[in-house]
């Protein structure tokens, strides 16, 4: 079999050195921003990461090849070719590869293929949750069940408040995956500094959220990733008006068009950009590029740990 997997140059020579890497999703970009605002996006994410001091490796599948880091013109494939690149959960990774197909990685598949890879930070910038209406539907997305089997440290904004959210962070509970606040007891909603709920943790600096992933290495109850929540400024966020209008008019287009499984995430996502005047679009490059940095500290803060 040829190699399913190859890894950037940079990315390689830093893991081989013990520098600090931190691993990034491209949903967010083939399927989360639009084009062709996200190619300019996506090099500032990566900018963002080594403003943090790390070095970045976005994760996709291209002709069926898993890439740990993309090159300049590899990002352009993805960025300007979203509808080609299938959204890919880890169920579909190894069917992907077989079919030789393009994909771009969800929160899970890119958190499975960044641990596999020796990575363990990884910045995005919302998680998967439990659907509203999950008791029927069972929607659960993939990335809760895979974080709590995979140890990667995942910086997110929290998860949008078109989930449910207290059924979110019962799963995670549940599944024994920390949730750390960073500088916030609340747990934040995305476009939103606070969802209403409350985080067990807070940490106050990189170096704290660094060693409690050390810390559980040596415990040795690290077989479950750790969610470090980031949230937008208060004054950064979406108006709350703004907010509330979009996740009703969202809420009742995906009802009208019948939307349901994996299409919910980018066609809401679509939907709040189109419907926004570019200030969803504006609050979620912002996250985005927040967690980004912040996972790069930590990743410094990791190597540095465990040098
Ligand atoms: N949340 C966002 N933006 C996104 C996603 C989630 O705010 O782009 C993407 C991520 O890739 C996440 C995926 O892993 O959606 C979850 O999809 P699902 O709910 O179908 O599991
Ligand atoms: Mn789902």
């Amino acid at each position: 079999m040829s190699e399913i997997v190859t890894v950037h140059p940079e990315v390689s020579t830093a893991l081989a050195e013990g520098r600090a890497v931190v691993a990034l999703e491209s949903t967010i970009l083939a399927h989360g921003l639009p084009s062709p605002d996200n190619r300019r996006i996506a090099d500032e994410i990566e900018g963002a990461v080594r403003a943090g001091g790390a070095v970045p490796a976005t994760i996709a599948i291209l002709d069926g090849v898993v890439h740990i880091g993309l090159t300049s013109d590899e990002l352009d494939r993805l960025c300007a070719n979203g509808d080609d690149f299938t959204k890919l959960s880890v169920r579909d990774l190894g069917t992907a590869i077989a079919l030789r197909t393009n994909g771009a990685t969800t929160v899970a598949s890119t958190s499975v293929l960044a641990h596999r890879a020796g990575i363990s930070v990884f910045a995005t910038g919302g998680l998967g949750g439990v659907h509203r209406g999950w008791e029927h539907t069972l929607d659960i997305s993939a990335d809760l069940s895979v974080i709590a089997r995979t140890p990667v440290l995942v910086v997110c904004a929290g998860v949008k408040s078109i989930l449910d959210v207290p059924a979110t962070l019962e799963y995670l509970e549940t599944a024994s995956v920390p949730v750390l606040g960073y500088r916030t007891d609340a747990f934040p909603g995305f476009y939103l500094a606070d969802s209403g709920l409350s985080v067990t943790w807070r940490v106050e600096t990189p170096a704290e959220a660094a060693a409690v992933v050390a810390a559980r290495r040596e415990l040795n109850t690290d077989s479950a990733g750790v969610v470090l929540a980031n949230p937008l400024a208060q004054d950064r966020q979406l108006d709350l008006g703004l907010h509330d209008r979009l996740l009703a008019d969202g809420l009742a287009l995906l009802e009208r068009e019948g939307v349901s499984g994996k299409d919910v995430t980018p066609r809401l996502l679509e939907f709040f950009h189109e419907s926004s005047e570019g200030e969803s679009l504006r609050a979620n490059v912002e996250l985005v590029l927040s967690n980004a940095r912040l996972a790069g500290e930590v990743a410094v803060s990791l190597a540095e740990l465990t040098a």
